[in-house]
C-alpha cells in the first residue's frame, strides 16, 4: 500500500507491541466499508436499520460506562509540566509512555489491527494535514470513513511525507475462543487519552467512544493541531464555519466558537427566518485557518462529517441535521424502534411502543430512564446536508469576515456585542463561559469558563494560546482584513424565561453582523464594547418582541459586570505569568469603564 518508511516501521513496531491476529490496511472503499458493517451486524455489535426508513444506516449501543469524552483521563504529556498549563492534566511523557506501553502489550490479541490513513481537510489542501490511526475497532474505521477523507487516496498524497501518528486500542484483548462483547472497552481507570505535543503523537487506550477513539477529531484536529498552529503561525479552533448570503446575493463567511452543547450544529445549519437571507454550512465543529496571499484568513473544515448530538435534534430545531442523517448514518446510543428506525428525546414524535433504549431494555415510561443517552450521537456525511456550502471542500478554504464567541449565560451578557479591536476580541474569547454539558463526564455542574471554547481541547498552556492569538493579529499584513470579533449570547433570561427565541431567529443577529462587516449597522459604545442600537437588529415579524424586550436583551448592567470582573480576575489568576499583558490591560480598561 505504501513505500513510506516511517509509516511501515511505525506499523511494524505497534504490531509487535499489540500482537493483533492480523493487520489490515484500510483502502476506504465502499466494499471494505460494507464488509466491516456486515461483520459487525453478524457479530451482534451493530443492527442494520430498516432500509426503507433509514437506508444504509446502522445502530450501535455502547457499554454503559463508555458514553462521552473523559476529560479527567485526558492528558497533555509535554516535556515540561508548565507547558501543559493549568487547564490540562499533565503527565511526564516518558512515564506515561512506559505505563501505557505495558497496557498496549498484547492488547489486540484476538483482534484485527486496522491502519487508517486519513486527511484532515480536503486532500492536498495546503491547510490540510495527514494522520494515520492504528485501531482495533471496526466501529472506529466506519466512523472515520464518514468523519475524515480516508484510505488509499490519502496514502497516495502522503507519499514519503510526514503524518501525525495516532494509536488507539479499546483495551480488551480476547483469549483464544473467547466470545467478544458488543462494545469492548476497558474500565474507566484504564482509559487514557494522551497527547505528546513535542512529537505530535496521540495514544488512546480503553475507550471506543467518539471523541476518545476517532482520533482525527478532538485529539488531532484540536489538541495536536493547536500545537502545530502555534509552531507554524495558523489557527486550529473549536469553531463552526458558515456562509451567509444577503438578499442582494453578497456572501460572507463567519466562524463561531461555543462550548460543547451550546448549539453549534444548530447555528451552522440554521434556516433564516428573515426573507431573502441564506445560511450554508461549511463545518459544525472545527476550523483550521491560515492567511491567504491577499492577507485574509481562510478557513477549512478539517472534517468530512458531523458527529452530532441526537437528543433534541428535530425537524423543528434543526431540519438540516435531520436530513443529513436520513441515510448512510451511524447512530450510537439512541433508541431503536420496533420498525427498525431510531428515536430520541426531542425528536418531535411520540416514542413508539416497544422501542429499545440505549441500555438495550424495552422502554418503560414509568422507569424515568431516557430512551437515548443525553450524549447519543449520529455520524453523518457532510455532503448529505441540504445546506452544505458549495465551497465546503474548496482546498483554498473560505475567507472569514467575522469570529463569534459565546456560551450559555442566563444573565449579564447581552445578545451581541462587538470588540473594539483585535486585542479586545481576544479578551472576549478568553472569558467565554457556559453551563456544564453532558458531552463530557466527570465535571461539576455550574458555569465554567471555557476560553475560546477550547478548555478541553487546547494542547498547550492556555495563557500561551492567548498570546498566540495576539501575535497572529499583529502578524496580519493588513489589520483591516482581520475578521471582526463579536460575542453573542442567545441564552439570556428574564424571570426564568429566555428573552431571545434563538434557532432560526438568530439569523437576525447574523444579518446585523453582516452589515457591521460592511461598515454598516448602528452600534453604540458601552463599557464592554459596541452594542447594537436598539432598532438596528431587524425584528419585523418577531412575535412578542417589542422595544422594551429588545432593550432587556441588549442591556449592559454595570453592577452585573462588576461581579463579572471579579470572576474574570479569578479566572485570569490561573494563568500566572503566562497571561499576556495585553489581556490584563483589557481587564483594566473594563474596570476603569465600570468605575
Ligand atoms: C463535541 C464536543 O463532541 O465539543 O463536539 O464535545
Ligand atoms: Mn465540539
Amino acid at each position: 500500500m505504501t513505500k513510506n518508511q516511517k509509516l511501515i516501521q511505525w506499523v511494524n513496531e505497534w504490531k509487535e507491541i499489540c500482537q493483533p491476529d492480523s493487520v489490515y490496511w484500510c483502502d476506504g472503499s465502499e466494499e471494505e466499508n460494507q464488509r466491516l458493517l456486515d461483520e459487525m451486524v453478524a457479530s451482534g455489535a451493530a443492527v442494520k436499520l430498516n432500509e426503507k426508513l433509514r437506508p444504509g444506516s446502522y445502530y450501535f449501543q455502547s457499554d454503559p460506562s463508555d458514553v462521552a469524552r473523559v476529560e479527567d483521563r485526558t492528558f497533555i504529556c509535554s516535556a515540561k509540566k508548565e507547558d501543559a498549563g493549568p487547564t490540562n492534566n499533565w503527565a511526564d511523557p516518558a512515564e506515561m509512555k512506559a505505563k501505557m506501553l505495558e497496557m498496549y502489550k498484547g492488547c489486540m490479541k484476538g483482534r484485527t489491527m486496522y491502519i487508517i490513513p486519513f486527511s484532515m481537510g480536503p486532500i492536498g489542501s495546503n491547510i490540510a494535514h495527514i494522520g494515520v490511526e492504528i485501531t482495533d475497532s471496526a466501529y472506529v474505521v466506519v466512523n472515520m470513513r464518514i468523519m475524515t477523507r480516508m484510505g488509499k487516496k490519502v496514502l497516495d498524497v502522503l507519499g514519503e511525507g510526514d503524518f501525525v501518528p495516532c494509536v488507539h486500542s479499546v483495551g480488551a484483548p480476547l483469549a483464544p475462543g473467547q466470545q467478544d462483547v458488543k462494545w469492548p472497552c476497558a474500565p474507566i481507570e484504564k482509559k487514557y487519552i494522551t497527547h505528546f505535543p513535542e512529537t505530535h503523537e496521540i495514544w488512546s487506550f480503553g475507550s471506543g467512544y467518539g471523541g476518545n477513539a476517532l482520533l482525527g477529531k478532538k485529539c488531532f484536529a484540536l489538541r495536536i493541531a493547536s500545537v502545530m498552529a502555534k509552531e507554524q503561525g495558523w489557527l486550529a479552533e473549536h469553531m463552526l464555519i458558515l456562509g451567509l448570503t444577503n438578499p442582494r446575493g453578497e456572501k460572507k463567511y463567519v466562524t463561531a466558537a461555543f462550548p460543547s452543547a451550546c448549539g453549534k450544529t444548530n447555528l451552522a445549519m440554521l434556516i433564516p427566518t428573515i426573507p431573502g437571507w441564506k445560511v450554508e454550512c461549511v463545518g459544525d465543529d472545527i476550523a483550521w485557518m491560515k492567511f491567504g496571499a491577499d492577507g485574509r484568513l481562510y478557513a477549512i473544515n478539517p472534517e468530512a462529517g458531523f458527529f452530532g448530538v441526537a437528543p433534541f435534534t428535530s425537524m423543528e430545531t434543526n431540519p438540516n441535521a435531520m436530513l443529513s442523517c436520513r441515510a448512510n448514518t451511524i447512530f450510537t446510543n439512541v433508541g431503536l424502534t420496533p420498525d427498525g428506525d431510531v428515536w430520541w428525546e426531542g425528536i418531535g414524535t411520540e416514542c413508539p411502543e416497544g422501542t429499545i433504549t440505549w441500555k438495550n431494555k424495552v422502554y418503560d415510561p414509568a422507569s424515568g430512564e431516557p430512551v437515548a443517552h443525553p450524549n447519543a450521537r449520529f455520524t453523518a456525511p457532510a455532503y448529505q446536508c441540504p445546506a452544505i456550502d458549495s465551497d465546503w471542500e474548496n482546498p483554498a478554504g473560505v475567507p472569514i469576515s467575522a469570529f463569534l464567541f459565546g456560551g450559555r449565560r442566563p444573565s449579564t451578557v447581552p445578545l451581541i456585542h462587538e470588540a473594539r479591536s483585535w486585542q479586545h476580541g481576544v479578551f472576549m474569547g478568553s472569558i467565554v463561559g457556559s453551563e456544564v454539558t453532558a458531552a463530557a463526564i466527570g465535571l461539576k455542574a455550574g458555569v465554567r469558563r471555557d476560553p475560546f471554547a477550547m478548555l478541553p481541547f487546547c494542547g498547550y498552556h492556555m495563557g500561551d494560546y492567548f498570546a498566540h492569538w495576539l501575535k497572529l493579529g499583529k502578524a496580519a499584513k493588513d489589520a483591516a482584513k482581520l475578521p471582526k470579533i463579536f460575542y453573542v449570547n442567545w441564552f439570556r433570561k428574564d424571570n426564568g424565561k429566555f428573552l431571545w427565541p434563538g434557532y432560526g431567529e438568530n439569523s437576525r443577529v447574523l444579518a446585523y453582523i453582516f452589515d457591521r462587516c460592511n461598515g454598516q449597522g448602528e452600534a453604540v459604545e458601552t463599557v464592554i464594547g459596541k452594542v447594537p442600537a436598539v432598532n438596528s437588529i431587524p425584528t419585523e415579524g418577531l412575535e412578542g418582541m417589542d422595544t422594551s424586550k429588545m432593550e432587556k436583551v441588549l442591556a449592559v448592567n454595570k453592577e452585573e459586570w462588576k461581579d463579572e470582573v471579579a470572576l474574570i480576575e479569578e479566572h485570569y489568576a490561573r494563568f500566572g505569568n503566562h497571561l499576556p499583558a495585553e489581556l490584563s490591560e483589557e481587564l483594566a480598561i473594563l474596570k476603569k469603564n465600570l468605575a
